[in-house]
């Protein structure tokens, strides 16, 4: 299976404006190849089809599975499922970035695993509907995607809330969009084995047009915080790294255990648990530097997330900046999750005249988002790409995103 860039995938979503065309962001392109797969591979026309957004985060890193704070928003690319049911307990899934379909039957799903690759995520969907007591329609599906693999963009969960949208709807499960969710982080942790938080599934399937999502990880509240950027003369400009992005790998997982166990050293439930004005005392009570130091970064991006949306809230979204640039040196000192790639883009931007720059994701290359006064967007973007080249790294993509909307029925 491989992926694409975003600039390769955002030129065909939308000529490269980073705008999208409609206002579920979604376009004609990548819907009519998952219906053109669904028709030509199964010889019939598909019941309907469903698409769900990537995601970048503009604050809020490695807070989710601490029970903190994160502000997401959806991107103009998306992941389009073409399906219909069928009348045994079977599942068919073409995608056109894998080189062979994949069939699986009940048997597959009665436990984590048994599906391993790409399809393992649409296994896992099946796999968690059914744990949860949903009578799962067999079905066969036909998957499109705009958003590139690898670069923290969160590929998965957009696959995941767009095979949970197709098979809720053919099945008439009863599923709020709220409980999705959670059921399709399932999938990830327990049938893939990736132990990521809540936010990316939330992004998919709960995000705004026009809004960054505002998520209480611990009750999963969410507020839509407007983000009108357009408006503020702004433009976020996300810059592909090209690092390859692994949060499946060791590193990720490190963290969150550290994290945890910070928490249990300290008694408290969650690092979330940790207030602002306790948190040198926090800090004293752990055992070594490295512990304080991703202590430090989780309770201090919490408090950065909270401040962003105030910021927000009253309009003035051009000081935000700041704290997007806070939450990156966070990362790299104190959590430690950073790259070359990345540092050096973020210290482009800002040069250049970013108001503010971040690491988006999970962190070990992926994406860095910028925000940019609109007319220096170019100017800025053409700056990372001269130092990408000066280092001989492998040369950026670059584009400027604006905020869509989470999964929806395309008809
Ligand atoms: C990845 C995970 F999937 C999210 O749950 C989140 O932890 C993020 O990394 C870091 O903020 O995208």
């Amino acid at each position: 299976m491989t992926g694409r860039s975003v600039s390769e995938a955002h030129a065909d979503a939308d000529a490269g404006d980073g705008t999208a065309g409609t206002t579920t962001g979604v376009t004609a392109d990548v819907a009519a190849r998952a219906t053109a797969g669904f028709c030509s591979r199964y010889a019939a026309e598909p019941a309907g089809r469903w698409a769900a957004p990537g995601r970048v985060n503009l604050i809020g890193e490695h807070t989710d599975y601490n029970d903190g704070y994160v502000l997401p928003f959806a991107l103009p690319l998306r992941t389009v499922v073409a399906a219909a049911a069928r009348e045994d307990q079977g599942w068919t899934v073409w995608s056109e970035l894998a080189d062979h379909p994949v069939e699986f039957g009940p048997e597959a799903v009665d436990e984590p695993g048994r599906v391993t690759g790409w399809a393992a995520y649409v296994a896992g969907v099946v796999w968690a509907l059914r744990d949860a007591g949903y009578a799962v329609p067999g079905a066969r599906l036909a998957i499109a995607s705009d958003v590139p693999l690898g670069s923290g963009l969160s590929s998965s969960a957009a696959l995941e809330a767009a095979v949970l949208a197709a098979l809720v709807d053919l099945g008439g499960l009863d599923l709020p969009a709220e409980k999705q969710p959670r059921l399709a982080q399932r999938a990830e942790n327990h049938y893939v084995g990736a132990p990521t938080g809540i936010m990316d599934q939330s992004a998919a399937v709960r995000c705004r047009a026009g809004h960054a999502l505002f998520l209480d990880c611990r009750d999963e509240s969410v507020e839509h915080i407007p983000f009108d950027l357009d408006e503020a003369g702004l433009a976020v400009l996300v810059v592909d790294s090209r690092a390859p992005h692994r949060h499946a790998d060791g590193e990720y997982a490190s963290r969150r255990r550290s994290c945890e166990r910070a928490a249990a050293a300290l008694g408290v439930p969650a690092l979330r648990d940790v207030a602002m004005a306790d948190l040198d005392a926090a800090l004293d009570r752990l055992p070594d530097d490295e512990t304080r130091r991703r202590v430090r970064h989780v309770v201090t991006e919490d408090q950065r997330v909270l401040d962003t949306v105030t910021l927000l809230r009253a309009g003035r979204v051009r000081e935000i900046g700041p704290l997007l640039t806070a939450s990156h040196a966070s990362m790299r000192d104190d959590f430690e999750i950073t790259v070359p790639e990345i540092d050096t883009a973020v210290e482009t931007a800002l040069a250049a005249g970013a108001l503010g720059a971040r690491m988006t994701g999970g962190g070990f290359g992926g994406c860095v988002l910028a925000l940019v006064d609109a007319d220096r967007a170019v100017a800025v973007a053409d700056a990372v790409r001269h130092a990408y080249a000066e280092r001989a790294f492998t040369a950026p993509h670059t584009t400027t995103v604006l905020p869509t909307t989470g999964a929806t029925r395309l008809g």
